[in-house]
């Protein structure tokens, strides 16, 4: 492993960038070769690393993450639903804690039995406070993980759940409405967030349109990530419009 190569370079991205930019596949929605076309084109459309997971998994994610490592020079980050969802063919992964939920198996029970084997296989894991936001609609994210989001309209609810991430030392916050949310996140609770941490804000779920993209940064966000839309709709000018939109 190399020492918090991916980290730093998500700090570089914000030096430079002023935002970044994240592709998220989902294996469950990307068949081999249609995914292989999609990461080819990620790194010269300007994105800045790619997410790779999903809250339910039924596919085989060895295939799937060797070819996505061979099409891109970009940063492979594991985005884990759970302890079942690791795969060696990648940089690091999002060592997420579900932090808006009540559920301790997803608090530290996935975590602990997750965390021999990225030792093992040196995978460079990315302590992330990840909290659920209410998009609107059931989401899988919500549905598998049997946690109540943050309702929508409480800024003031989740913004010291963020702050308590960082006081535990994680290095990143994520705020999700979840993948095909309804509503992304509102920008109300990007900026109060925002304001009550000094460590980087990934956003997602529901993010349809470079408009949108731009606005979450606007509000605050440090990161934003899109998935359904390309997965839906992929082509390299839209996959580029959004890195445009995000980097400003
Ligand atoms: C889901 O935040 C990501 O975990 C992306 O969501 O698929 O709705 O873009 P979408």
């Amino acid at each position: 492993m190399r020492s918090n190569w991916v980290l730093n370079h998500f700090n570089e991205v914000l030096k430079k960038r002023n935002a970044g930019y994240l592709v998220l596949i989902d294996p469950e929605q990307c068949e081999v070769t249609k995914c292989a076309k999609l990461v080819g084109e990620v790194e010269k459309a300007g994105a800045d690393a790619i997410l790779l997971g999903g809250s339910f998994l039924t596919n085989d994610l060895h295939p799937i993450a060797k070819t996505i490592k061979q099409e891109t020079a970009l940063p492979v980050v594991l985005f884990p639903g759970d302890s079942m969802h690791l795969t060696p063919h990648a940089d690091a992964i999002l060592y997420i804690s579900l932090i808006s939920g009540r559920n301790p198996n997803y608090l530290i029970g996935e975590q602990v039995k997750a965390a021999p084997w990225i030792q093992h296989h040196g995978l460079e894991p990315i302590p992330t406070g990840y909290m659920l936001i209410e998009g609107g609609n059931t989401t899988s994210v919500e549905f598998m993980s049997g946690t109540i989001p943050i309702p929508r309209d409480k800024p003031d609810i989740a913004g010291p759940h963020a702050l308590a991430a960082q006081y535990l030392g994680m290095q990143m916050v994520y705020l999700e409405a979840g993948s095909g949310a309804t509503y992304p996140v509102p920008n109300e609770m990007i900026s109060t967030v925002k304001a009550q941490i000094s460590i980087p804000l990934i956003v997602g779920g529901g993010i349809r349109t470079p408009e949108i993209a731009a606005k979450k940064v606007a509000a605050g966000a440090d990161f934003v990530v899109t998935g359904n839309v390309l997965e839906k709709n992929g082509s390299f000018e839209l996959m580029k419009e959004f890195a445009d939109a995000v980097h400003g």
